[in-house]
């Protein structure tokens, strides 16, 4: 098949899924077109069969709001009219699947049907705001087929908003032959020393990853166990974060490792891996620990519990029980033989469930359906 894949290229959970959907179907003998605004973060190796295609938003100074949907829609009609496409699948309701639904509309007769996954953002956080609920349904509604990335996710779809399309769970996956763990070969020592146990996060820094919550866990962690904080990635938070850890006494026990592409190796030094958040449709950087052998001490929030089995690969707390989630960290790195079980527990739980060639035929099923 020749699939156009429409997602954000930014560091996020979205734009990695879509770009690795698209390695993964273009080594199954696809045609992939990416069309995004940049070239995905994680589009890092060359893979035959996968083109980009850019989308330039000019800006006139008359006009204050940029017309990115506009020039997407144009973008993806290019693209059709090159390409023949069968499907243009959007990672996100709004503003992916709006543009392709105009573009279909634009191509009339013979259009590529429209698969749209929704990942979170657009549905929790956007689809409560009134400013978008009504293109956010009638993008769904209008799509051939609809996925949430967990059962969570679909739930909060249907009950949030005037949906009546079906929407199916495919969930998130990871490609298993590179996500294993690693030897951290020549990280220790640089980025922990001697005896000290490493506890991790990461993530784009919002807000709804409440990245100060990561700092008062650490900071009582420190009071029991030598420990380092490894922060990796960026974002608005990271600052204020910072701030809260020197007023804690603790900022010299951090490392900030910023953005970071080869992450394995990384995970693969962690003792425990820390994702508070308010808010997770799913938590890839949860699972991208997990294929890492490391458990992870989380919100019981959104997908969350589909993702991490209590007691077993992890534990999950309330969200904003920094002393709960404390004292989860620390049973784990006071107890090699916990950490070392869960660590494997994790692993398991990533190979049997989460691999690519278990999720990604359930994503070319839905093609097939859509192109009947
Ligand atoms: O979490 C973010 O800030 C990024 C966002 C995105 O667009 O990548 O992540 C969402 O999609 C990911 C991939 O499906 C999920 O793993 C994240 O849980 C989800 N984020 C939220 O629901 C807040």
């Amino acid at each position: 098949m020749r699939i156009g894949i429409v997602c954000y290229p930014s560091v996020g959970g979205s734009g990695i899924v879509a770009t690795e959907l698209a390695a993964q179907l273009a080594r199954r003998g696809h045609e992939i077109h990416i069309v995004s605004s940049d070239v995905p973060f994680r589009l890092s190796q060359f893979e035959e069969r996968i083109r980009f295609h850019q989308v330039e938003t000019p800006t006139y100074p008359l006009f204050r709001e940029s017309p990115y949907v506009l020039a997407l829609a144009n973008k993806l009609v290019e693209v059709h009219r090159l390409a023949g496409l069968d499907v243009i699948h959007a990672h996100y309701a709004v503003p992916h699947a709006t543009a392709a639904f105009l573009a279909r509309e634009i191509i009339g007769p013979g259009a590529p049907g429209v698969v749209t996954t929704l990942h979170g953002t657009d549905i929790t956080l956007m689809g409560s705001d009134p400013s978008f609920t009504e293109i956010i349904a009638f993008s769904i509604n209008r799509s051939d087929a609809v996925t949430a990335v967990s059962e969570s996710l679909r739930t909060d779809t249907v009950t949030l908003l005037p949906v009546q399309r079906e929407v199916r769970v495919i969930p998130n996956f990871l490609d298993c032959a590179r996500w294993r763990r690693s030897e951290p070969a020549g990280l220790c020592g640089r980025l922990a020393c001697g005896g000290e146990r490493v506890l991790m996060h990461m993530s784009n820094f919002r807000r709804v990853k409440r990245p100060w919550d990561v700092v008062e866990i650490f900071s009582r962690v420190c009071r029991a166990v030598e420990s380092r904080l490894i922060l990796v990635g960026d974002g608005p938070e990271l600052a204020p974060a910072l701030a809260l850890a020197e007023r804690l006494g603790v900022r010299e026990r951090i490392l900030v490792l910023g953005n970071q592409e080869q992450v394995v190796p990384l995970l693969s030094a962690a003792d425990v891996f820390l994702l508070p958040s308010e808010q997770e449709s799913f938590g890839l950087a949860a699972l991208e620990a997990m294929a890492c052998g490391v458990p992870v001490v989380v919100s019981r929030t959104g997908g969350l519990p589909e993702v991490v089995v209590e007691g077993e690969t992890g534990f999950l707390c309330q969200v904003g029980d920094v002393d709960a989630m404390a004292a989860r960290v620390v049973q784990i790195l006071q107890d090699d033989g916990l950490r070392r079980r869960m660590g494997a527990a994790a692993m398991e739980r990533v190979r049997r469930h989460f691999c690519a060639d278990r999720v990604v035929p359930q994503y070319e099923a839905l093609y097939r359906e859509v192109v009947g």
